[in-house]
C-alpha cells in the first residue's frame, strides 16, 4: 500500500509558518535521532532560506549511539547548523538550547529585544514536549500519535526566549516511500493512513537485517529467520497474538511488534545512517515497500 498523509491542517500551518519564519531569529527544526533524513520535511528547508538552524535530533534516548554520533558530523558540515542529539523530556540535555540559541542570534534575548525562535518539525518528533521542558511546564498538548497540534502557538519563556510551537508538517506528494515507511514505523504517520501489517513486515525485515541480535534477545529467540513474515510470526508467539486454533494474528503481531519498537522496548534503533541511499539503508532490495 501507498502511504499518503496530508490532513487538511498541515496546508494551513505551511502558510502560517511561512509568514511567521520572516520574524524568527532562530529555527529549531526538530528530527528524530532515529531516522534524520527521512524525518527532515524539504518544505521546512526551503522557508528556511538563510537563517541560523539548530537540528535537534530528539529522542536520542531510541537512536544507535554510534550512527547518531555520525550524524552529527555530518550536519555539522553545513554553515549555519548546529546539531544537537537529546531527549526532549529530560531539562538538563534541553536546556543546552537556550544557549546554544543566544550563540545564533547574539543580540537578541535582552530586555525589549527577545530573541523568536520557532519550533518546526514533522508530526510526533517531540516538538511541544520540547517546549514544555523548556517552559518548565505543560503549556503545549504532547501525545503518543501525530497531529496532536494543529495550530500555531506562542509561549514566552521567562529568559527573554520567545517560542513558537507550530504544527507537525510533512509533504503533499510522498514518492519516496522508503522514507514513508520509515516514518510509519516510528509513528509519525497516522494509523488511519496504513497498513500496520505491511508496516510491521518492513519493520521486521529491517530489524532482521540490522539488529538480529536485539531480535534474538528481546524475544528469546534461538535462531532468527531469514524471512519477515517469519520473524513476525515468532514474534507474535511470543507475545501471546494469536486467533482460534492457535495460528498467529498476523495484524495484531505487527502492532504489538511496531509499539515495542516505537517505544524502545527491542533496544536503541537507528533506521538509517549518513550518505546511505534508502535502499541500502531500508536493508536491501527485501524489505523495499510494496
Ligand atoms: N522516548 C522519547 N519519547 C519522546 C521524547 N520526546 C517526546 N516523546 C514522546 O513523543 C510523543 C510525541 O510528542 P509531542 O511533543 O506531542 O510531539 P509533537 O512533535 O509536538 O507532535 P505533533 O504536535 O503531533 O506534531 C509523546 O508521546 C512524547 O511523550 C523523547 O525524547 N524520547
Ligand atoms: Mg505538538
Amino acid at each position: 500500500m501507498t502511504i499518503e498523509w496530508y490532513p487538511g491542517h498541515m496546508g494551513k500551518a505551511h502558510q502560517k509558518i511561512s509568514e511567521l519564519i520572516r520574524t524568527v531569529d532562530v529555527i529549531i527544526e526538530v528530527l528524530d535521532a532515529r531516522l534524520p533524513a527521512s524525518s527532515s520535511n524539504h518544505l521546512l528547508q526551503e522557508l528556511r532560506r538563510n537563517k541560523p538552524c539548530i537540528k535537534v535530533m530528539n529522542k536520542n534516548d531510541l537512536a544507535d549511539p554510534a550512527v547518531t554520533k555520525a550524524w552529527v558530523r555530518t550536519f555539522e558540515r553545513e554553515t549555519g547548523i548546529r546539531a544537537l542529539p537529546l531527549s526532549a523530556k529530560q531539562y538538563r540535555e534541553v536546556n543546552q538550547l537556550t544557549r546554544l540559541c543566544l550563540q545564533l542570534a547574539p543580540t537578541r534575548g535582552k530586555p525589549g529585544r527577545p530573541l523568536r525562535a520557532m519550533v518546526v518539525g514533522i508530526p510526533n518528533v517531540g516538538k511541544s514536549t520540547l517546549i514544555n521542558t523548556l517552559a518548565g511546564k505543560c503549556m503545549a498538548r504532547v501525545g503518543d500519535k501525530p497531529a496532536i497540534t494543529t495550530c500555531a502557538q506562542q509561549i514566552e519563556l521567562r529568559n527573554g526566549i520567545i517560542l513558537s510551537d507550530t504544527p507537525g508538517l510533512l509533504w503533499p506528494d510522498m514518492s519516496d516511500q522508503v522514507a514513508a515507511y520509515r516514518l510509519a514505523t516510528t509513528g509519525a504517520i497516522g494509523a488511519g493512513a496504513l497498513d500496520y501489517t505491511e508496516v510491521g513486515l518492513f519493520a521486521a525485515e529491517f530489524m532482521m537485517q540490522r539488529y538480529r541480535e536485539l531480535l534474538r534477545s528481546r524475544y528469546q529467540l534461538t535462531d532468527v529467520a531469514d524471512s519477515a513474515t517469519a520473524v513476525l510470526e515468532a514474534v507474535g508467539r511470543r507475545l501471546g497474538c494469536l486467533v482460534a486454533g492457535g495460528e498467529i494474528d498476523l495484524h495484531r503481531a505487527a502492532e504489538a511488534f511496531l509499539r515495542e519498537l516505537r517505544a524502545g522496548k527491542i533496544g536503541r534503533v537507528s533506521f538509517e545512517e549518513p550518505g546511505q541511499d534508502a535502499g541500502e539503508a531500508s536493508g536491501g532490495e527485501g524489505n523495499q515497500p510494496a
